[in-house]
């Protein structure tokens, strides 16, 4: 939004007003520099309209421009809310454009960016447009800030960013070996796990007009999306010998994990606040947040109390079937949906806030929120996944609550699957034997780090995150009966726990790991399905995550661009597998074909999907969830059998094989 503004002025077109106590306000005595500098080698100039209704941007006047935006906090929440509503509200493109650029420098740049970006993924007119990924529009909340300081070097003195070297991000530098937790700083701290939380939250805004938050099973949607990282993050945990999540019951115990941030904000320069070691949580009582830790215990007591009567009651006292769903949305909290927010309240929200608050809760201080206070960064703290695990807790209790699944619930009737296998390439690479390893990447982070005039270009940045060998599934599926369709569903489970002791399946379901989920055409007869790893369900490629068009990336195909161009919700694909171990990690390979009779969903719309590939995590754009079955079937509920042997051996259209990751200590270098 910033160019436009400025080939405006510079094209001699409608001038917009500009703002009077910013930066921009600067610019209106040096027009030729601030041409030079932002509309150099612009091919497109867009003139940009005069607006038809000047907004009146006071209401967001309380979160000043160099504050420390939450979306956990409710009066920011509020203020995103009525800025989207706004967004939202512009009657055609050319009008959204002039308010984008009005507003952009008159209100906090986090909450700007935020709002913008969720219009931009929910009117009508730009579907077509990308939205730049999260970690190259503030790159310091992803990234260790000592790299900035050697990129502005670089920028500084090499003008071509052909000649620039690649910045180096340290690995490691949160802490030292003496912490347990810090094995998991690979997971917790990774660039694309964090632009996948805070695109995720951006999909499902839990504030704005209703069109924008009301999405096809958006509560189940929290809950699952949420499940499946906690899933996966104990998984990654026995890689690591490290025991599961202890869940964050109880918020009047000190909690012994410590964490030290070392990022930077990107609206004021100054590091995340730290929490110390054994930090006991406090009531918040400040001028940006009022919380008690007693109205989260009430609230929680109350959402129990609901799964235990299995209604839920709204402000009028009319009484409601619990599900899954409005469970989801009341407990996350959305004020837009949930079915009585004054009485179920905050839960999640709030537990993030006091959380985020501990350092310093009455801000005597004067410390902002530390990591947990911000969708963009709350996923590098170990104290996430405790108190997500807390929230997972209570979905699994309402869970444990339903039947098991029956045999009718689980079975495909002249459908089974006779062979499994999973194997590295295409020669002859061991099957079942999987690989991760360290890749050493680069990306583009121009986007945020604003040197000055010279520094046009990129500037690329080298880290170090986990990778895995691309493999192919290969299944051999008979069908008894005519043509038909099934779901192919793929998960793998954890065998051992961290002492190497077998896990009872109803530890192995809650622990599932989605992989991937597909439709497949069965002939009658012997089927031979083939899958790639990359293709999977539930991850978006590095490059999505990553690499900005028009940088040293341009899409080759059409559908490829449409791909693109969705936000960058999805688990990265780099993480598709847990580490593993270096003597290789027991799993089980679990795959079923289930009726797709039963899991077709009609969709009301059959435009082409504009980012289709994560589905299982993100949804669909503009779509319904592309699975009628409840999310992580079959293992969100209990199981019939005894263990997952019986449970394969029961029903022919299941099946599983014993798999081994294999973890190997080596950085490859891809930078
Ligand atoms: Cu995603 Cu707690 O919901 O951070």
């Amino acid at each position: 939004p910033l160019e436009p503004a400025f080939t405006t002025r510079d094209s001699g077109k409608t001038v917009l007003e500009l703002p009077d106590s910013f930066y921009t306000d600067r610019y209106r005595n040096d027009t030729e520099e601030v041409g030079n500098r932002f509309s150099k080698d612009v091919d497109l100039k867009i003139p940009i309209q005069e607006l038809s209704t000047v907004p009146n941007l006071d209401f967001t006047k309380k979160v000043g421009l160099k504050d420390q935006f939450s979306l956990f906090n409710n009066r920011h929440r509020d203020i995103a809310s009525e800025l989207i509503t706004i967004f939202m509200a512009a009657p055609n493109l050319r009008q959204f454009v002039s308010l984008s650029v009005y507003t952009k420098d008159r209100v906090n740049p986090v909450l700007f960016q935020y709002a913008y970006a969720v219009a931009i993924a929910h009117r009508p007119d730009t579907r077509e447009v990308p939205i730049t990924n999260i970690s190259q529009v503030f790159p310091s909340n992803f990234v260790e800030p000592s790299a900035f300081r050697d990129a502005r070097q670089e920028a500084s003195t090499i003008g071509e960013s052909g000649g620039r070297v690649h910045i180096d991000i340290p690995r490691n530098y949160t802490a030292s070996d003496r912490e347990d937790e810090q094995r998991l700083a690979y997971f917790r701290e990774d660039i694309g796990v964090n632009s996948h939380h805070w695109h995720w939250h951006l999909v499902y805004p839990t504030t704005g007009p209703r069109e924008v938050v009301n999405k096809d099973r958006r509560g189940e949607l929290f809950y699952y999306m949420h499940h499946q990282i906690l899933a996966r993050y104990n998984v990654e945990r026995f890689c690591n010998n490290l025991k599961r999540v202890q869940p964050l019951n109880n918020l009047r115990t000190e909690i012994p994990e410590g964490y030290f941030p070392k990022i930077l904000s990107s609206l004021n320069n100054r590091t995340y606040p730290a929490r110390v070691t054994n930090q006991l949580l406090n009531d918040v009582n400040r001028e940006d947040a009022n919380i008690e830790i007693s109205d989260v215990e009430r609230w929680r007591d109350r959402v129990l109390a609901a799964i235990d009567q299995g209604y839920v009651e709204d402000p009028s006292g009319k009484r409601t079937p619990l599900d899954i769903d409005i469970l989801g949305n009341m407990i996350e909290a959305t004020p837009v949906l949930s079915v009585n927010y004054n009485f179920y309240g905050n839960l999640h929200n709030e537990g993030h806030n006091i959380i985020s608050y501990a350092h310093d809760p009455d801000q005597r201080h004067l410390e902002s929120f530390g990591v947990m206070g911000d969708v963009t960064t709350a996923m590098r703290d170990p104290i996430f996944y405790r108190w997500h695990g807390f929230i997972d807790s209570v979905f699994n209790k309402f869970k444990t609550r339903l039947d098991p699944y029956n045999a009718a619930e689980l079975d495909f009737d002249g459908v089974t699957v006779d062979y499994v296998e999973a194997k590295i390439g295409v020669g002859s690479a061991k099957p079942n034997t999987l690989l991760t390893y360290w890749q050493k990447s680069s990306a583009d982070l121009a986007a945020g780090l604003d040197f000055g005039p010279s520094a046009d270009g990129n500037i690329f940045a080298s880290f170090t995150h986990l990778q895995n060998a691309p493999f192919t599934y290969t299944f051999n599926v008979t069908n008894n009966g005519a043509k038909r369709t099934g779901t192919c569903r793929i998960f793998i489970c954890p065998k051992v726990d961290e002492r190497n002791m077998p896990l009872r399946l109803e530890e192995q379901r809650q622990m599932a790991i989605e992989m991937d989920k597909f439709t497949v055409d069965l002939v009658p007869g012997v089927n031979t399905i083939r899958r790639q790893s990359t293709e999977s369900s539930v991850a978006i490629p590095f490059e999505r995550s990553f690499r900005p068009i028009g940088a040293d990336y341009q899409p080759k195909a059409a559908d490829e661009l449409a791909r693109f161009r969705f936000c960058g919700c999805g688990w990265p694909q780099h993480l598709l597998l847990p580490k593993g171990n270096a003597q290789g990690m027991l799993f089980d390979l679990f795959v079923m074909i289930s009726d797709y009779t039963q899991d077709a969903v009609q969709q009301p719309n059959t435009a082409n999907d504009a980012c289709s590939t994560a589905y299982s995590f993100c949804g669909l754009k503009d779509k319904l969830y592309p699975d009628r079955r409840t999310m992580g079937y079959p293992f969100d509920r209990r199981l019939p059998n005894a263990n997952l042997t019986e449970l394969v051996g029961a029903f022919g259209n299941m099946a599983k094989t014993d798999l081994r990751i294999v973890f190997n200590d080596r950085v490859i270098d891809k930078a």
